[in-house]
């Protein structure tokens, strides 16, 4: 169906899984979604990279599920719209990633 979000396939998901593995993303048990934890130096440290993500999440209109005690952040992320991990999962993932490093 044109236009619609999909969950994705398991080829996508056999190719992109082990990718986020590495990067520490693991898969939630019960729901088709990714997981991440990320530690910064102090609650500053932590609500810049959330101020990043928030940002772009507006932008692709794509949110996070998170979690935020002082300095640690965690990350849920699913499609709501299809009721599991999408590609938008991964594009947000992948900036998510290089936004903890600035
Ligand atoms: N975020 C996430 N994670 N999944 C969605 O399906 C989703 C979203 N849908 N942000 C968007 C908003 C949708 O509800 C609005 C109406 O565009």
């Amino acid at each position: 169906m044109a236009g619609k979000i999909q969950t994705l396939s398991e080829e996508e998901r056999a190719h992109l899984l082990p990718l986020l593995r590495n990067a520490q993303w693991v898969e939630t048990v019960g729901r088709d979604a990714i997981y991440k934890e990320f530690i910064f130096k102090d609650f500053n440290q932590a609500f810049g990279f959330m101020s990043r993500v928030a940002l772009q999440a507006e932008k692709m209109d794509h949110h996070p599920e998170w979690f935020n005690v002082y300095n640690k952040v965690q990350i849920t992320l699913s499609t709501h719209d299809c009721g599991g991990l999408s590609q938008r999962d991964i594009t947000l993932a992948t900036f998510i990633d290089q936004a903890s490093l600035m």
